[in-house]
């Protein structure tokens, strides 16, 4: 089984980070609670207690190299000395505080937690020259230090969102550590992009120069958008209520809501490489069959069906789901990750992921209306789509389906981004904070914003691209 060390940058990586341990835990078919009475553990009863153990170590180490049969609860964990694959990075030190001191805190090992005061103030240049400078050192330390307790590192993990300065700098800084210490491990990279109507004024630029560090140094990237993330939570939770999203915002906590759903789409992207299944796609397969140009590795994700976790209400709650349901929900417009129609623009490259009760007959009835749906790039054999099934559902579910597709239409995300960057650049609004940071230059702004605009063309190319018939080649 493959192992994974998830790399958490910033507030958003950390609040993500906060929420994906306790689900790891829960598929792995540990509970969490002091009163285990009050929860049987289903999942595990259901699911073979030797599937769930094999999968431990791909994101757990343990420091006496045995695994036991009675890892049920988290105090079987912490008498094992068991800790999470985790580096935990932030510049305040609020979200990876509770870390240290919440319910979850001998998961972690002390020595990969690292905070400092006050943050990076929204700035990019502070995450990337100012601390990326003053803790390159360290930051490479901790990292070494977690890939020497991997038997079969298969790669980083990496969470952080690009709208304020510590995520996306500071994590672009981490993001180049890796490719320097550890170049033939590979880094898939989980970012948030902001909404639009941002909390933070030079999110634009701080977005505009992490995409050039994820377009030159990341292998994969599953962005995910905030505003996407938002109408899909509060569609699922207040579809009843008037007041639409603007009610749901004041009733919840949208971003603990918005976080269960990136977790979920992580744990079902690394199920293959962790749990057995009749087909298995690892994620270095996914990687292969997803990335046809270095530049062009920008993944567009759903899930189905959508859900939170702690509720278990989705769409189909109260139905039976039927298989071919849950692929269209996943095909959706409405269900992506992320603002992008997957089947609109030309398809660069698709895989879909079966858990549970998925069959191979579904898997292929349902990948062909899909292949009948969409245009794929001309140099695609047959319109392949890579598919996967992995035979452990998550948990309280008996079924649920990864959608993944490389679409050109991702150019309108980056449009997108580039307008917004136009919009402050061409008055210099904020540009004097981060002319003064040492080592950030005017042109970190132009690059990173011709190389913006080079992977909107090269998406926007391929849709211009016509499926031409090559006749055989002859033998002279
Ligand atoms: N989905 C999601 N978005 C978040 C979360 N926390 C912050 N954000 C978004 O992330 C952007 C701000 O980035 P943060 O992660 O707070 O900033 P940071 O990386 O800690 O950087 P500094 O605070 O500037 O040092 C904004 O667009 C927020 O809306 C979260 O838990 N989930
Ligand atoms: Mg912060």
């Amino acid at each position: 089984m493959s192992e994974f060390l998830t790399v958490q940058v910033g507030q958003c990586g950390n609040q993500i980070g906060s929420d994906f341990w306790p689900l790891v835990l829960q598929e792995h078919g540990v509970r969490i609670q002091k009163d285990y009475s009050k929860s049987p553990n289903t999942h595990k009863s259901i699911q073979s207690q030797d599937k769930l153990l094999e999968a431990f170590h791909s994101f757990f180490w343990n420091p006496h190299g045995s695994w036991e049969n009675n890892l049920n609860t988290f105090a079987d964990l912490e008498k094992l000395k068991i800790k999470a694959r985790a580096v935990c990075i932030d510049m305040e030190d609020s979200v990876v505080a509770r870390f240290r001191t919440g319910q979850l805190r001998n998961l972690f090992d002390n020595k990969c937690l690292l905070t400092n005061y006050p943050g990076s103030g929204n700035n990019w240049a502070e995450g990337f020259y100012t601390h990326g400078n003053e803790y390159r050192e360290r930051i490479t330390n901790i990292l070494r230090q977690s890939v020497e307790k991997c038997d079969q590192l298969h790669g980083f993990l990496c969470m952080f969102s690009l709208g304020g300065g510590t995520g996306s700098g500071l994590g672009s800084a981490t993001l180049n550590i890796l490719e320097d210490n550890f170049p033939h491990i590979e880094r898939f990279v989980t970012c948030v992009y902001p909404a639009g109507n941002e909390d933070v004024i030079t999110a634009p630029y701080n977005v505009v120069l992490a995409t050039r560090e994820l377009t030159e140094h990341a292998s994969c990237v599953f962005p995910v958008d905030n505003k996407a993330l938002l109408e899909i939570c509060s569609s699922l939770k207040s579809s009843r209520d008037s007041q639409g999203i603007a009610g749901y915002i004041a009733k919840c906590k949208p971003f603990q809501d918005m976080n269960s759903i990136v977790v979920n789409m992580l744990l079902h992207l690394t199920s293959g490489s962790r749990f057995p299944g009749s087909l298995n796609v690892d994620m270095n397969e996914i990687y292969t069959n997803m990335v046809p140009f270095p530049n062009l590795h920008y993944i567009s994700s759903s899930l189905s069906p959508l859900m939170f976790p702690t509720s278990n209400t989705s769409i189909f709650t109260g139905k039976p789901i039927k298989p071919d349901d849950l692929f269209s929900c996943a095909w959706m417009r409405d269900n992506q990750l992320l603002k992008v129609n997957p089947l609109g623009g030309t398809v660069l490259g698709a895989t879909v992921v079966g858990r549970g009760s998925i069959s191979m007959t579904d898997m292929l009835r349902n990948t062909d209306r899909f292949r009948n749906k969409v245009k794929f790039a001309p140099w695609s054999c047959n319109n392949s789509i890579k598919i996967g099934l992995c035979s452990v559902p998550p948990p309280g579910l008996t079924a649920s389906v990864l959608s993944l597709v490389n679409t050109s239409n991702m150019s309108s995300l980056f449009k997108d981004v580039a307008q917004k960057f136009n919009k402050l650049y061409k008055r210099k609004a904020h540009t004097h904070h981060y002319l003064q940071v040492p080592g950030f230059e005017n042109e970190d702004f132009v690059e990173s914003f011709e190389s913006l605009l080079k992977v909107e063309e090269e998406y926007s190319h391929i849709t211009k691209m016509d499926t031409k018939i090559i006749p055989r080649l002859e033998l002279l």
